[in-house]
């Protein structure tokens, strides 16, 4: 039963310890779940703390939060200037996006424990989701544990009469199998904030019958049977209505850079032929989304080219051993030859395009190290056309690589240190990329290695930038960025190797090289 009272919630976006660049993009989570809650109850208000955009606004410093009572003054100010009422009908949504989010979490959580005793503490997102756990333990501030998608569990939650737990109740994932029954998306509901965004995105499906070994994809669908292993979509139609929503935003806000979020854009070819049908042709916007070559075309690709559409890919990798070992498909041998016969048409259409690359996976060897550079360094050619997201592993929990590190650690040799980075403050920096790969590759060597090849490709890409015949608008900005790359890697392993030492790691491996 809904409450006849009025329903107050308030939705908390966490601010993180350590920034990246992608703290701009607007987080959908929360945005869904509480567009979805608006439109089934009546008599609820809402509103929404971003704390990464109060920040930027300048209402609140993530670094002054030591001692305690520093950060929960903080906290009081800006829950005065918001000026909502949180009383005995009140529920506070926080979202925990990722793993690094979970300090800043529990800290907020904590606050609303200790001021509003009262109010019961949901909480749903990645980080949740893969370790709930984390959140289960004597006197914890959390009521409710969201897994998965949020939306009908969280209704669930407010018809079920919300009240404080003693232990939090789990609520186990529940998807929307129809994802046309959810509202419009409505970014009105971040309106205090739309100016502080640079990109707008909007997620067209849910769901990946994938399971790659660094992907957590399969834990958000987890216990909800084999039919939402499946992907989602909102029909063409209503994907249609949703962008049209997006751009109505985007040109109030002066917002130009839109993307689609989904875990995987387009997954089914029927459905993404019919959405280009429906889509402008030369539209005078510029989306960017995430995709698997496996399902692309000359023809899809074409398509995608003239309603400029650009793609990010994960490659992951050139070796086919590794593909293997990810788990990102079962015929590598197939999947080299589509991406590059998806290089070719590219580059035929001039369509630009990011590769996403990890080094040191598990199972890596300098052999397949080799491989994957080798293959960076010829692609470094086509500067003008693909960017190379040129990163190092990130072990994040929840992921079957993660589930399942002992298999790892017998097959390859591989060995894992700070297996809960999240927890602290000191290892969020470099405790998440610490792995060895293989037996006869340590985790200094492959960094050393690591730190070489990236230096090696940022020249070769600044060099390629010189020479290149279509000069891109932006060619000096572009190769001072280059430029960064190369101090911020240096700098980037040399804090890592010195994290090492410190924590006396692999001290062997160090001596060795020194003999
Ligand atoms: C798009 C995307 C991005 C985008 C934009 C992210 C953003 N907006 O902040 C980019 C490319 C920038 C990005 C970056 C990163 N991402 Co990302 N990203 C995604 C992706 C593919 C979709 C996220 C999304 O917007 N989905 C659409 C919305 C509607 O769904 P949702 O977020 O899952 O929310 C639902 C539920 O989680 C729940 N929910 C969420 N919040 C709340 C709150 C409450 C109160 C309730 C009740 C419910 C609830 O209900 C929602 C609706 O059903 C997910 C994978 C996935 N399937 O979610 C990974 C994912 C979230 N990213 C991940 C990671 C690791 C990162 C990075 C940390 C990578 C890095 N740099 O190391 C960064 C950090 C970004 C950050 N925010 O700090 C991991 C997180 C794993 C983990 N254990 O932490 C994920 C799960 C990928 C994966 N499958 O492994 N990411
Ligand atoms: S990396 Fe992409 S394809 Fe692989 S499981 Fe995750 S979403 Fe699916």
């Amino acid at each position: 039963m809904i409450k006849e009272e009025k329903l107050n919630i308030l939705f908390v976006n966490p601010f993180k310890l350590i920034p990246e660049f992608m703290d701009q993009e607007i987080l959908l989570g929360p945005l869904y779940v509480q567009n979805f809650i608006k439109s089934k109850i009546k008599n609820v208000k809402t509103d929404i703390v971003d704390m990464i955009k109060e920040e930027k606004l300048g209402n609140f410093n993530p670094d002054q939060f030591e001692p305690i009572e520093k950060f929960h003054s903080q906290m009081d100010k800006l829950l005065d200037t918001i000026n909502f009422e949180l009383d005995i009908n009140s529920i506070v949504a926080i979202t925990v996006p990722t793993s690094k989010h979970f300090i800043p979490t529990m800290m907020i959580a904590k606050y609303f424990q200790k001021n509003y005793p009262q109010i019961p503490i949901v909480l749903g997102g990645a980080h949740v989701s893969s370790v709930p756990q984390d959140f289960i333990f004597d006197k914890t501030p959390i009521d409710y544990i969201i897994i998965g998608e949020g939306e009908l569990s969280f209704l669930d939650i407010i018809n079920s009469g919300f009240k404080k737990q003693k232990t939090p109740k789990k609520y186990l994932n529940n998807p929307i199998e129809q994802l046309d029954d959810l509202p419009v998306i409505d970014f009105s509901l971040y309106n205090k904030y739309l100016k502080e965004f640079t990109t707008l995105s909007i997620s067209l499906s849910r769901g990946c019958p994938f399971n790659c070994s660094f992907c957590m994809e399969k834990k958000l669908i987890e216990g909800t049977g084999n039919i939402h292993k499946k992907w989602r979509s909102y029909t063409p139609k209503r994907a249609k209505i949703e962008l049209e929503s997006m751009l109505k935003f985007g040109e109030i806000n002066n917002i130009r850079s839109y993307a689609f979020y989904d875990p995987i854009f387009g997954f089914s070819r029927q459905w993404l032929l019919k959405f280009l049908n429906l889509y402008p042709i030369e539209p005078d916007f510029h989306v960017w989304t995430e995709c698997r070559l496996d399902v692309l075309n000359e023809d899809v690709l074409t398509k995608l080219a003239a309603r400029k559409v650009s793609l990010m890919y994960g490659l992951e990798t050139y070796s086919k051993k590794m593909l293997s070992i990810m788990n990102k498909t079962n015929n590598p041998t197939q999947y080299i030859e589509k991406f590059n016969e998806i290089m070719k048409i590219s580059e035929k259409l001039e369509m630009f395009c990011v590769l996403n690359i990890i080094i040191n996976h598990p199972g890596e060897t300098r052999q397949s190290f080799k491989e994957t550079f080798e293959f960076a360094k010829k692609i470094s050619e086509k500067v003008d056309l693909v960017n190379l997201n040129y990163n190092l592993m990130r072990n994040f929990p929840g992921t079957p690589l993660y589930c399942n590190l002992d298999y790892y650690r017998e097959t390859y040799g591989s060995e894992f240190y700070f297996l809960d980075w999240w927890k602290y403050k000191e290892q969020l920096d470099y405790g998440l990329t610490c792995i060895r790969p293989s037996k006869n590759l340590s985790l200094r060597e492959i960094l050393n290695l690591y730190r070489d090849s990236y230096i090696e490709l940022q020249e070769l890409n600044i060099k390629h930038l010189k020479e290149s015949k279509n000069r891109l608008e932006d060619y000096f900005v572009k190769i001072m960025y280059e430029k960064n790359k190369i101090t911020f890697l240096e700098n980037l392993i040399k804090n890592m190797i010195e994290f090492l030492d410190v924590h006396e790691i692999e001290i062997e491996s160090k001596h060795e090289r020194k003999s």
